[in-house]
Formats: C-alpha cells, structure tokens, sequence
C-alpha cells in the first residue's frame, strides 16, 4: 500500500539529552507545529534530523529510533560536521540569507556547497530505506533543495512533492548563487513544486525560464522528458487548536498572571524567533519612536518581546542578540520608571499554553519582518481572539500579507509609519477592530493547515494524472508495435512532416537549422523505400525549402500553407492571396524591434514574422505579449491571424494553415496509411484536418489533439529509421 512520506531538515519533535536520558519535546518553527498534527492522522512517515549531533547520540541509537517510531518519526542522524557545514553552513549562511534579500549576509563558499550536496545525497539514501516507488514523497523547504533530483534519478516513477517555506526571491538575486543551475535542476525532480505566494511562483518561473530555457504554461513547465506543475499554496495554521486554546485552564491561569504582570496597561506583542530577517530591531526603533512622539502612551502600554533563540552558532545571530539586548536596554532606560518598565523581554522558546494566553491577551500584535514567507505569528494571533478584539500590525514584506488584508499594513523599514499604525490600532474602535478581525478569521478557519496539505497533495495527484495521461499517448509498446505492422503492410503511405523542432531541434539561430546528410538520407530512403509521398510541411519560405530539400523525392509547403509544390512541378499559391495590409502591420512589428534588443522582422512573400529568440527571453515573452495585443484590433478588421510559435509571432492570412495544405494531398487518392508529425501549435491545424485512422504525433510533452506524442526530433528521426527497416524487411 502506498504512504505519505514527509522529508524535512528537522522532526516535528527535538531530542535533548539530560543526564544521560534522552527527551522528546515539540520543535518550534512553522513547518513542525503546522503539519505536526496531519501526517499522523493521515498515517504518514516524518523523516529529518532530530536536533542533536550523532555523536552525542553514539550508543543511544535503538533508543531513539524505537522512541520515534512511536510517533511515525524516522531520524536522519546528523554528523557535528554535517550540522556545521550543511545545517549552519550552506542552508543558513547562504540559502537563508539570500532567499530573504540579505545579499550582504550571504557566504559563498564552495566548501559549505559540497557539504550540502553531500547532506541531500545522505537524506537521499536515508529515504531510499524507507520510500518506494508507489509512495508519496513530500519534501520540505530549503535545506533539501537537492533532495527531489536525487530522488527521482533511484525512483524515477515515484510521485514527489516540493513545498518551499521561505520565499523565493526575484531572479536578480536567485542568479548571483553560483550553483543556481543545480539548484533548479534539483527542483524540477519535483511533481509539484508549491510557494506560499504568486510572486514567489513567478520568481521561480522566471528563473526556471531564464536559466534553463524551460518555458511553461499556466505554471505547467515542460522540462526534457517530465511535466513539473508549480502552484500557490499559501500555509494556514491549525485553526481549531488555537481558536480553543482559551478554554484550557492552563491558559486561563497564563492570562491572569500576565494581567497581574502587566496592570492596567495595554500589551502589544511581539513573537519571532530571534532572527534578522524578523526585523526586530527596526520594531524596536519603531516603539522608542512611538514613545518618545506620544508621551500621554509612557506607563500606558507593554511592549511583550518574545524571542525564541535560532541559530545561536551563526555569528549574525550572536550579533543581532547583542544589539537587541542593548536597544532593549536603552528604550527601558530612557523611559521605564520604578514600576513600569516599557519592554517586557522573554528570551526562550514558551509552551503553547503561555504563548496563547499572550495572544489573547495582546491588544495589538505587531509582526514586522523585513521578509518573511508566510509568518505563522499573525495568523495565530487573530485565530486566538474569540472576542475578536484585537489589531494587527503587519508587515507588507510578509506573504501573510497577500491574505490578510484587513490588517493595519506596514513597511518595517518606515519607523514613523510603524510608530503611526501602532497609535492607529491603539485607538481603534471596537466594532471596527470586531469586523477587521472576523473577515480575517473566517479565512483562516476555512483555509486552516489540513486544508492546505490537502490541497497539496490532491494537486500532487492531479498531476501524476496527467503526466500519466501523456505517458499513454507516447508511441511506443503496443501502439508503436501497431504503427509498424499497419506500415509495414501499407501500400500507398501519405506522410507529413514538419521540420524544425520535428526532422531536428530548435537551433537558436534560425540560419542554423540546415538538414544535415543523415536527414537528408533518411528522407531519401523513406521516400524509395515504397510507394510513399512525403509532404513536408513547414513554416519556412519556399525559397529556403528549395534550398535545403530540392533535390529530395519529396512534396513541399512553406509559409504555413501558403505555397505548395508537388514534386517536378512549380510551386503554387494555395489561393490568390493579397500582401497589401503588410504597409500596416510592418510598421508596428518594427516599433517592438526597436523596444526589444535581439528582436527582427522577417517577411515572407504572404506573412510577416517577429523574431525574438535572440532577446532576453523575460523581455521577449513580455513585448511579445504586448505585440500581440497591440495587433488583435487590426489583424481582426484584415482578415488576418496572428500565430504565436516557438519565439516568434506571425501574422498570415486567416484562411490559410497547415490543415488546409494537407487537405491538397488527403484529397487525392486512397491513402492505407496517413501520418501527420508536428512539434508547434501551427501543427494543429494539420492534426485536426487528418482522418481519424491517420496516426498524429505531437513532438514535445505539452497538451495537443494529436493522437500520439513523442519524446525529441532524435525520437522522430529514429521512428523515420525504423519504419525504412520494416519496409525494407517487408520486401524480403
Ligand atoms: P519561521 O521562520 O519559523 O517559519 P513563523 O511562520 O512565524 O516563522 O513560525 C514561527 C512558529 O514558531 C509559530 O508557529 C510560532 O507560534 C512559534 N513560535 C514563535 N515564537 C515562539 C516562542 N517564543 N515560543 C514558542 N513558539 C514560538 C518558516 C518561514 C515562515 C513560514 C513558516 C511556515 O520562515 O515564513 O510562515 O516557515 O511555512
């Protein structure tokens, strides 16, 4: 039976070690206290690392391992070095820093990149032990980026999924990391990759585009031989558990102690692991500001600064511990007096019960990261709030931004405007703060973690789906099998084929994609071997095809179906076609010329076509775009059509394509064996004009009418080979 295996860096719980026993306590982080609670319901396996170095576990080994089984855990142990250079060195030194735009904070370090290569193959094989090819494996975030490649090179059918936790940052920083390629080709052994937010999507889209020339379509990436669907899934919280957390007398009991801490004042709250990314420092400047412009607030209001230690080796953090605990030190300085310090500062992880009594108890929550991927903090705040009174501060730069609206939104680097929003929110009236609250709750109540996860993997399934879809129509096996004996026993075969991106693959020059003496040959062969007409159908202009295929016994049409030409005979005008709107349309193609460096017009005798494929592709896609809708308006009134191609925009013609050529030849005798091989969209046309028997083969993985799909040209050429052989051994 197939099972869920989660793969993170870390367990849902941490071992430590006291005088010699060993005891199991809840992680603290997003991930571990979101998916917690459903991978057990959903009877999963969790494999990572439990928190402490083997070597304080030597011995201790069966111990651990059978404590974890009970909880559906699988430890990856860790070596000091590999937590020093993998877990401290490359995930935080380099991928953490530059994911959240701190490029001043990021560590190049070849030796710290190996060790994470190294730390992926060992989680890898770690896996392997446990996962087969049948399960579903769901990796988390960005310690294990690699992890999804290496997997899927042992299990190549295995249904895998990707979550990213952090964000993705725009491409301008994803390509300063000097081992970007391998990153992103780790990513795509994913079936699913998943971000919390579009713009992370459209980060990662951009540089999958950018550095490896995969293009995609509606997030659907068409890699060298898989599909890969990458999709927003923003995290929500455990709702329920939260929202109840107010009846538990533990919490009860939290929330009069703290009253009795805090008097009469009003508590605003601040929860964060202790990171730089969290902007703790710019919150507390943001306070001091706000204490020193709003005095009648001094003795008014608490600041409760809650900060679970993180990464205390990783020496920005040591650093920033400093410098928090000084400006702590100067705003209680300059304002506390003998029974009202400003700041109440609480250095340690708290147990569920204390952190949500704080929560319920906080009339403002202020949650300012510099960046952050999603921040779990603001969405448990408002969840606690059973009354609904309460406000929340929030940084823009946070994903939980792009959900939660009603909050009062803050950029964490503008001291003034977080100082403003603080006194806007301690002013608020109730039924306002009610309604902000309650919109946001509602959201948060319907989308809660198992939701999310849910939705997850039913995506994950969907796209198994139609990766298996698209498997099916390959030729090969039986169907291929089928092609071969039908062909085999044919006596009057029609085939058409096109040719760049079909006969050979895309060249990046256009001038660079001439037929080579094993093209030619196989053509040749093909078309002596029996009683065959072979049509080649192209996009090209006749005076190239001549060039390239005169001398061939084989039939011709250029331009999409413009010209046609059966052997030993002239070329012919499907239909007398006019030229004159190109005084139109030119102008405008050229006016994107010059506005898109790498860009040129080419005119054919009844089209004209816009090149892009020498642009840099974000900006070719972009101008094309506006191209196109620059061009919808007129070429309607005209009588034209606009072909978008691979890199290229054409305008023809309506009433010419491919399928209306073909119909010249399908027209003109009994054909026992039709066949139609295309790679573009242009090559629909031509798939949908075919009789239902004719064998239509798409060339490339993405959807299509064609009845068949193939892998690469290299496939084609080799299916052209195979079907001389047949043909030939027919004779024998
Ligand atoms: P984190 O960077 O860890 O997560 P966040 O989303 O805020 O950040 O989650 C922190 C979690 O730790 C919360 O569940 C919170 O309750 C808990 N916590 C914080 N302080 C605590 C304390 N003092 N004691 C006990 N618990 C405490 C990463 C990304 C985020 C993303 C999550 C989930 O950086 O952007 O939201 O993963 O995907």
């Amino acid at each position: 039976m197939s099972k869920l295996v989660i793969i993170a860096n870390r367990l849902p719980v941490t071992i430590t070690k006291r005088e010699g026993k060993l005891a199991l306590h809840p992680s603290t982080g997003g991930l571990a206290t979101g998916l917690g609670s459903f991978y057990r319901e959903k009877k999963g396996v969790w494999m990572g690392w439990p928190g402490m170095p083997s070597q304080n576990l030597r011995g201790m080994e069966g111990e651990v391992n059978s404590r974890l089984e009970e909880l559906d855990c699988r430890p990856v142990f860790l070596t000091r070095h590999q937590v020093e250079n993998f877990y401290h060195g490359f995930s935080n030194k380099t991928l953490w820093p530059l994911f959240h735009y701190f490029v001043q904070y990021t560590t190049f370090d070849n030796r710290l990149w190996e060790a994470y290569k190294k730390a992926n193959r060992y989680y890898c094989k770690a896996a392997l032990k446990v996962a087969t090819e049948e399960d579903t494996i769901w990796i988390h975030d960005y310690q294990l980026l690699l992890l999804p490649g290496m997997i899927r090179e042992k299990l190549p059918k295995a249904t895998i999924g990707f979550f990213l936790h952090i964000p993705f940052p725009s491409f301008e920083i994803f390509r300063l990391l000097p081992w970007r390629e391998e990153i992103m080709e780790g990513l795509l052994g994913a079936d699913l990759i998943g971000f919390h937010t579009y713009d992370y999507v459209r980060h990662f889209l951009s540089s999958t585009r950018r550095l490896l020339g995969y293009d995609h379509n509606l997030g659907l990436i068409t890699t060298k031989d898989r599909m890969v669907k990458v999709d927003t899934f923003p995290i929500g919280i455990d709702f329920l558990r939260f929202f109840r957390a107010a009846e538990l007398p533990e919490v009860k009991n939290g929330i009069q102690r703290m009253k009795r801490r805090i008097g009469n004042r009003k508590m605003i709250l601040s929860v964060d692991r202790l990171d730089y990314t969290k902007g703790i420092l710019q919150r507390l400047d943001a306070f001091d500001l706000f204490l020193e412009k709003h005095p009648q607030y001094r003795d008014k209001v608490t600041l409760v600064l809650v900060a679970v230690p993180s990464r205390t080796k990783v020496d920005q953090y040591m650093q920033l511990k400093k410098e928090v605990d000084e400006h702590i030190g100067r705003i209680n300085g300059r304002y506390g007096t003998l029974g009202w310090s400003p700041i109440l500062y609480l250095y340690r992880s708290l147990p569920f019960t204390t952190l949500t009594a704080l929560y319920n108890l906080a009339q403002v929550a202020l949650v300012t990261p510099l960046r952050d991927g999603m921040n779990l903090v603001a969405k448990e705040y408002v969840a606690c709030k059973r009354d609904n009174l309460g406000v929340l501060v929030l940084s823009e730069m946070a994903g939980a931004a792009r959900e939660m609206g009603e909050a009062i939104m803050v950029n964490p680097y503008n001291p003034k405007e977080v100082s403003n929003a603080l006194k806007t929110a301690l002013e608020m009236g109730e039924e306002e703060q009610r309604e902000r609250s309650l919109r946001m709750k509602e959201r948060l109540r319907r989308y809660d973690v198992r939701r999310w996860a849910g939705e997850f993997l039913e995506k994950l399934t969907s796209i198994r789906e139609i990766q298996e879809r698209m498997e099916a129509k390959k030729l090969r096996g039986i169907a291929l099998r089928h092609f071969l004996d039908e062909y085999s026993q044919s006596h009057k075969a029609l085939l058409f084929l096109d040719y760049d991106g079909t006969l050979v693959p895309f060249a990046d020059r256009p001038d660079k994609a001439q037929p080579d003496r094993e093209i030619k040959a196989i053509l040749q062969d093909l078309a002596t071997t029996s009683q065959n007409r072979i049509v080649l159908v192209s996009g090209r202009t006749r005076e190239t095809l001549d060039q390239w295929f005169g001398g061939l016994p084989v039939d011709m049409v250029a331009e999409h179906g413009v010209w046609l030409k059966e052997q030993n005979s002239p070329w012919e005008l499907i239909e007398p076609l006019k030229q004159d709107w190109k005084g139109v349309i030119r102008p405008i193609m050229e006016v994107y010329v010059d506005r898109t460096p790498g860009a040129l017009v080419e005119e054919k005798e009844f089209s004209l076509v816009w090149h892009y494929r020498r642009s840099e592709p974000e900006l070719g896609h972009q101008r094309a775009r506006e191209l196109k809708d620059a061009l919808l308006n007129i070429t309607e009134n005209l009588n034209l059509s606009i072909l978008e191609g691979s890199r290229v925009i054409e305008v023809k013609p309506s009433n010419v394509n491919k399928g209306m050529a073909a119909t010249r030849w399908l027209s003109q005798g009994s054909w026992d064996f039709i066949m139609a091989v295309g790679d573009d969209w242009t090559d629909e046309d031509l798939f949908d004009a075919m009789p239902p028997q004719a064998y239509s083969i798409k060339v490339g993985l993405s959807i299509s009418r064609a009845r068949f799909n193939m892998d690469s040209p290299y496939r084609v050429q080799g299916l052209l080979k195979e079907m001389v052989k047949v043909k030939r051994e027919s004779y024998e």
